[in-house]
């Protein structure tokens, strides 16, 4: 097979994560990078042998040379961003949060639908081991149909020192993190109808919520629970773990913590480690979302491949979207939400 060029343009905290899966990617390679802070643009092309550089987006679109484009910079550039890949033809991957609203959102979607290119966001915490574990477990009817559901992620994890913009933003944590938990949700139940949401600041030193409890209505009927807090001291740190709680009209599914599958029906209880490998470049406690970084990637050179459509496509995401913005809005206003009006 040939191997796809790619671009990476962002070469922030997060992109490491990516340039070190790139590396491991079956079917691609990235041959250029762009970043507008030239000390990053030095410290990534140094560390993974990067000779051309860009400081400046349209500078590296205006010289081409490559197959796609992976765009790894914080939420404010990803308009701008997906639709030059689409003015140049180039398919594109964008990392979450995909936009700053949802109308964003759906021009992105629309910018690459019409130029003809594949569009994939960067949501890969349903690619993550023990969340394809419990994906497997609902397809292999474990536990019949499942009618009830809770993802929770509770955690005092420093994320701030990593990602100091977190702190920043009027918005926190459903725009940063309760987005992948939404995307969870839907990738185990199923699409929603409606969303009730209540949000709380309880970390004086940062701007926006940092604890959220969203009530999510199905379109099967089944319903939800996205908890979700960074103001949760525990005996013991769970991040970066989602916990899920299943109930189906056979039996039960528990995700603990530290990746333990627990099935109950009516042959018993089994429990297994689903937890997720150890990349020679991951380091603990990230490595589960590490690892999914590497698989959502290979995912997407796979479905490029097979001319197929990604799982988390910009179409798929705005579903993911709409969560969101829902659920700042029914906080807000405290009101139920209709997913099915905003899309
Ligand atoms: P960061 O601020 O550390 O890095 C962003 C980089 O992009 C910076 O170096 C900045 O100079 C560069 N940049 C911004 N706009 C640019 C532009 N127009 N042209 C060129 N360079 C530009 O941010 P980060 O923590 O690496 O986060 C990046 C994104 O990754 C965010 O959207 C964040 O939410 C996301 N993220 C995703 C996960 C995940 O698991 N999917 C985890 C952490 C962060
Ligand atoms: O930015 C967030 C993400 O996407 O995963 C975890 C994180 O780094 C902090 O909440």
């Amino acid at each position: 097979m040939t191997e796809l060029k790619g671009a990476l343009i962002g070469c922030g905290f997060f992109a490491i994560n990516q340039m070190h899966a790139w590396n491991d990617v079956r079917g691609a390679g990235i041959v250029a990078i762009c970043d507008r802070d030239p000390e990053r643009l030095k410290i990534v092309g140094d560390q993974f042998g990067i000779d051309r550089r860009y400081g400046d987006a349209e500078a590296l679109f205006a010289d081409g040379g490559f197959d796609f484009v992976d765009i790894a910079t914080t939420v404010q550039s990803h308009r701008v961003l997906v639709e030059m890949a689409a003015r140049n033809k180039v398919p594109a991957i964008c990392q979450k949060p995909f936009a700053k609203t949802l109308s964003d959102a759906k021009a992105m979607v629309e910018a690459c639908r019409n130029a003809g290119i594949p569009l994939m966001v960067h949501e890969n915490f349903r690619w993550q081991t023990p969340m394809q574990a419990v994906r497997k477990a609902l397809d292999a009817d474990a536990i019949g149909t499942p009618f009830w559901g809770r993802f929770s992620f509770r955690s005092a994890y420093d994320v701030f020192s990593g990602q100091p913009y977190l702190a920043e933003g009027e918005r926190f944590i459903i725009e940063d993190l309760g987005i992948h938990t939404l995307d969870i949700a839907r990738y185990i139940l199923g699409d929603v109808r409606s969303v009730t949401a209540r949000t709380k600041r309880v970390n004086p030193r940062i701007k926006g919520e940092d604890v959220a409890t969203i009530l999510l209505d199905h379109e099967n009927g089944a319903t939800s629970v996205v908890d979700v807090s960074y103001a949760t001291r525990l005996s013991r740190e769970p991040f970066p773990e989602t916990l899920i709680e299943l109930d189906g009209s056979e039996g039960t599914i528990r995700l603990t913590q530290r990746y333990g599958l627990e099935i109950t029906n009516a042959k018993g209880t089994t429990t297994t480690d689903v937890s997720p490998k150890l990349l020679a470049w991951a380091s603990r406690p990230w490595h589960n979302i590490q690892e999914s970084v590497y698989a959502i990637q290979q995912h997407w050179v796979d479905q490029l491949e097979r001319g197929a459509e990604h799982s988390t496509s910009g179409a798929d995401n705005l579903k993911t979207f709409a969560l969101v913005e829902a659920a700042y809005d029914s906080a807000a206003k405290g009101q139920t939400i209709d997913i099915g009006a905003m899309l």
